[in-house]
Protein backbone atom coordinates (compact mmCIF):
# COMPACT_ATOMS: atom_id res chain seq x y z
CA UNK A 1 0.00 0.00 0.00
CA UNK A 2 2.45 2.34 0.99
CA UNK A 3 4.65 1.24 -1.99
CA UNK A 4 2.03 1.35 -4.10
CA UNK A 5 1.46 5.45 -3.04
CA UNK A 6 5.11 6.22 -3.61
CA UNK A 7 5.07 4.87 -6.69
CA UNK A 8 2.04 6.95 -7.35
CA UNK A 9 4.07 9.77 -6.51
CA UNK A 10 7.04 9.29 -8.18
CA UNK A 11 5.26 8.97 -11.48
CA UNK A 12 2.64 12.11 -11.13
CA UNK A 13 6.93 13.69 -11.01
CA UNK A 14 8.08 11.77 -14.18
CA UNK A 15 4.77 13.06 -15.87
CA UNK A 16 5.16 16.74 -15.44
CA UNK A 17 8.67 16.84 -15.31
CA UNK A 18 8.09 15.41 -18.77
CA UNK A 19 5.57 17.83 -19.80
CA UNK A 20 8.13 20.72 -18.49
CA UNK A 21 11.29 19.53 -20.16
CA UNK A 22 9.30 18.71 -23.43
CA UNK A 23 11.67 19.21 -26.44
CA UNK A 24 10.11 20.65 -29.31
CA UNK A 25 9.17 18.71 -32.16
CA UNK A 26 11.35 19.62 -35.20
CA UNK A 27 9.08 20.94 -38.26
CA UNK A 28 9.56 18.46 -41.49
CA UNK A 29 8.36 19.01 -44.41
CA UNK A 30 5.77 16.17 -45.60
CA UNK A 31 7.83 14.50 -48.00
CA UNK A 32 10.66 14.26 -44.55
CA UNK A 33 7.95 13.03 -42.75
CA UNK A 34 6.69 10.75 -44.59
CA UNK A 35 9.96 9.27 -45.22
CA UNK A 36 10.73 9.11 -41.46
CA UNK A 37 7.56 7.24 -40.76
CA UNK A 38 8.22 4.72 -43.77
CA UNK A 39 10.93 4.04 -41.27
CA UNK A 40 9.44 3.92 -37.56
CA UNK A 41 6.23 1.82 -38.69
CA UNK A 42 7.13 -1.00 -37.94
CA UNK A 43 8.41 0.18 -34.56
CA UNK A 44 6.45 -0.15 -31.10
CA UNK A 45 8.29 1.20 -27.80
CA UNK A 46 6.79 -1.44 -24.59
CA UNK A 47 6.72 1.48 -21.65
CA UNK A 48 5.22 1.82 -18.53
CA UNK A 49 3.96 5.81 -18.64
CA UNK A 50 5.45 6.88 -15.56
CA UNK A 51 9.25 4.95 -15.98
CA UNK A 52 11.93 8.03 -15.65
CA UNK A 53 14.00 5.35 -18.52
CA UNK A 54 11.01 5.37 -20.88
CA UNK A 55 10.01 8.95 -20.67
CA UNK A 56 13.67 9.54 -21.66
CA UNK A 57 13.00 7.42 -24.93
CA UNK A 58 9.58 9.72 -25.40
CA UNK A 59 11.24 12.45 -24.96
CA UNK A 60 14.14 11.48 -27.91
CA UNK A 61 10.68 10.43 -29.88
CA UNK A 62 9.84 14.09 -29.52
CA UNK A 63 13.34 15.60 -30.34
CA UNK A 64 13.18 13.67 -33.63
CA UNK A 65 9.90 14.01 -34.57
CA UNK A 66 9.59 10.05 -34.76
CA UNK A 67 5.94 8.73 -34.83
CA UNK A 68 6.45 5.51 -32.55
CA UNK A 69 3.51 3.46 -31.44
CA UNK A 70 3.67 3.00 -27.88
CA UNK A 71 1.97 0.26 -25.99
CA UNK A 72 1.56 0.65 -22.53
CA UNK A 73 2.62 -2.77 -20.94
CA UNK A 74 1.25 -1.80 -17.08
CA UNK A 75 -2.23 -0.62 -18.08
CA UNK A 76 -2.62 -3.70 -20.86
CA UNK A 77 -2.04 -7.23 -20.06
CA UNK A 78 -1.95 -8.25 -22.91
CA UNK A 79 1.02 -6.01 -24.23
CA UNK A 80 2.89 -6.93 -20.76
CA UNK A 81 2.30 -10.50 -21.52
CA UNK A 82 4.17 -10.61 -24.83
CA UNK A 83 6.60 -8.41 -23.81
CA UNK A 84 7.62 -11.27 -21.03
CA UNK A 85 6.98 -13.87 -23.57
CA UNK A 86 8.34 -12.71 -26.79
CA UNK A 87 10.65 -9.95 -25.55
CA UNK A 88 12.39 -11.99 -22.56
CA UNK A 89 11.78 -9.83 -19.89
CA UNK A 90 9.12 -7.91 -18.12
CA UNK A 91 11.13 -4.77 -18.19
CA UNK A 92 10.50 -1.08 -20.08
CA UNK A 93 11.76 0.69 -21.99
CA UNK A 94 11.90 -2.20 -24.66
CA UNK A 95 11.61 -1.16 -28.58
CA UNK A 96 10.17 -4.23 -30.87
CA UNK A 97 11.68 -3.87 -34.12
CA UNK A 98 9.93 -5.33 -37.10
CA UNK A 99 12.25 -5.27 -40.16
CA UNK A 100 10.43 -5.24 -43.63
CA UNK A 101 11.15 -9.23 -43.48
CA UNK A 102 9.33 -9.58 -40.69
CA UNK A 103 12.49 -10.28 -38.38
CA UNK A 104 12.01 -9.71 -34.97
CA UNK A 105 13.97 -7.72 -32.29
CA UNK A 106 13.48 -6.74 -29.00
CA UNK A 107 15.53 -4.04 -27.55
CA UNK A 108 15.90 -3.48 -24.27
CA UNK A 109 18.13 -0.86 -22.21
CA UNK A 110 16.89 3.23 -22.79
CA UNK A 111 20.49 4.14 -23.85
CA UNK A 112 20.95 1.29 -26.55
CA UNK A 113 17.40 2.13 -27.47
CA UNK A 114 18.61 5.67 -27.98
CA UNK A 115 21.55 4.99 -29.94
CA UNK A 116 19.96 2.53 -32.22
CA UNK A 117 17.25 5.26 -33.23
CA UNK A 118 20.75 7.66 -33.71
CA UNK A 119 22.61 4.69 -36.06
CA UNK A 120 19.07 3.01 -37.86
CA UNK A 121 16.64 6.23 -38.82
CA UNK A 122 17.79 8.50 -41.29
CA UNK A 123 16.47 11.46 -41.57
CA UNK A 124 16.92 13.84 -44.75
CA UNK A 125 17.99 16.94 -45.01
N1 LIG B 1 18.76 0.32 -17.23
C1 LIG B 1 17.40 0.23 -17.68
C2 LIG B 1 16.48 0.40 -16.49
C3 LIG B 1 15.03 0.07 -16.85
C4 LIG B 1 14.17 -0.12 -15.61
O1 LIG B 1 14.66 -0.22 -14.48
N2 LIG B 1 12.85 -0.17 -15.81
C5 LIG B 1 11.94 -0.42 -14.75
C6 LIG B 1 10.78 0.59 -14.79
S1 LIG B 1 11.32 2.25 -14.49
C7 LIG B 1 11.31 -1.78 -14.91
O2 LIG B 1 11.01 -2.20 -15.99
N3 LIG B 1 11.08 -2.49 -13.78
C8 LIG B 1 10.39 -3.76 -13.80
C9 LIG B 1 9.06 -3.72 -13.09
O3 LIG B 1 8.62 -2.62 -12.72
O4 LIG B 1 8.44 -4.78 -12.98
C10 LIG B 1 17.19 1.28 -18.77
O5 LIG B 1 17.93 2.29 -18.84
O6 LIG B 1 16.31 1.07 -19.62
Amino acid sequence: MIFEGLRWIIGRGVLAYEKMTAPEAPVYSMEQQAAIDAQTQGLALYEFKACPFCMKVRQEFRRKGLNVELRDARRNPAWGDELREEGGKYQTPCLKITSGDGQVEWLYESNDIIDWLGENIVIQA
